[in-house]
């Protein structure tokens, strides 16, 4: 776990000038999590931004303070010199890309996070690995505060607890995890009209990818793995920007007998991206994206490899598994 939620609450109420970031192709959590903490900077008077080295994903344009995320740009002008770098649901500081070379010499990086791979790359680091969620470390943070839960704070740590719990089934939707979700729901989360812009505001194109990755499944290890896949053919002929897979590697997971569910994707010619999910404890598949260096948790996980095909990458996947089983 590292350092405590103390040591982080006492660290965030002595420094100011913050600078708060997540990873690239962000998700709920990560931009929930950022929300959530920068609420609560506003409440303590304390100038902070918010910046990310990607697009901000429009499907969170529900989350008040959503519009003061910044898409990273060269030579962008902050209003301050940021002199603390608080990264939320970053596994690895290399997930931020170039969002580090905003803070100022000597500035200081808290590394707030849930996943199993942290490589504890900050000054003060609260990984929590049995935490649901970063937006559930956030909830703990903001405790540690004192203040009272608002509506835009306890939507924007809903989100990511209902992103990354996938809708609350996950192993990390523990007691506490649902006693803090009554909280937010307390607070006036609402959690309908989330779900409704989560979950059920699709794109044709990302329904027509679905079905595609639907149909190349196959099992392979005796049906223990079940391996599906988006090649580089579909993203050129349908529009990429309407596209989210999302979620997608759960589905063959639901086979009966599967215990690992692969899906690797090629939006990018020559750049592969495998999403690994497990549902059986006896399988580790954080170390099995780790050989294709990527990480994440024990029962999700991936990894992006780059100048190799589809096929090959599916081989050496398929091997890897076989040797953790
Ligand atoms: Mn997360």
């Amino acid at each position: 776990m590292g350092d405590s939620v103390q040591k982080v609450v006492a660290a965030l109420k002595d420094a100011d000038c913050f600078l708060l970031s997540t990873h690239i192709n962000p998700d709920g959590d990560g931009i929930g999590s950022m929300l959530a903490l920068s609420w609560a900077l506003k409440k303590m008077g304390k100038r902070h931004v918010m910046v990310i080295d990607d697009k901000v994903p429009e499907m969170f344009s529900y989350l008040d303070g959503y519009q003061d995320i910044l898409p990273y740009a060269e030579g962008m002008l902050l209003p301050f010199s940021p002199r603390c770098l608080v990264a939320l649901d970053v596994s690895n500081i290399e997930r931020m890309k170039r969002v580090t070379s905003l803070l100022a010499e000597g500035g200081q990086i808290i590394n707030i996070d849930h996943h199993l791979s942290n490589s504890n790359f900050g000054d003060i680091n609260l990984v929590d690995i049995k935490a649901s969620s970063c937006a559930e470390v956030v909830f703990n943070i903001i405790t540690g505060f004192g203040f009272d839960l608002d509506m835009s704070t306890a939507e924007a740590i809903y989100t990511g607890i209902a992103i990354d719990t996938g809708r609350f089934r996950f192993a990390g939707t523990t007691a506490s995890c649902m006693r803090i979700t009554g909280d937010l729901i307390d607070a006036g989360a609402r959690i309908s009209l989330i779900a409704d812009r989560l979950f059920y505001d699709n794109s044709l194109e990302t329904i027509k990818a679905l079905s595609e990755v639907l149909g190349t499944a196959s099992l392979y290890l005796d049906g223990q793995l079940v391996v599906s896949s988006l090649g580089n053919d579909f993203y050129e002929k349908n529009d990429k920007e309407k596209i989210d897979t999302e979620g997608f590697v759960n589905y063959p997971l639901t086979i009966k007998g599967v215990k690992v569910s692969l899906l690797l994707q090629e939006a990018v010619k020559g750049v592969v991206r495998g999403s690994l999910r497990s549902k059986d404890d006896s399988i580790d598949v954080n170390d099995v994206a780790r050989i294709f260096g990527g990480g994440g948790h024990a029962k999700a996980a991936g990894f992006v490899v780059n100048e190799e095909r589809l096929d090959a990458v599916k081989a050496k996947v398929i091997d890897a598994v076989k040797a953790a089983l």
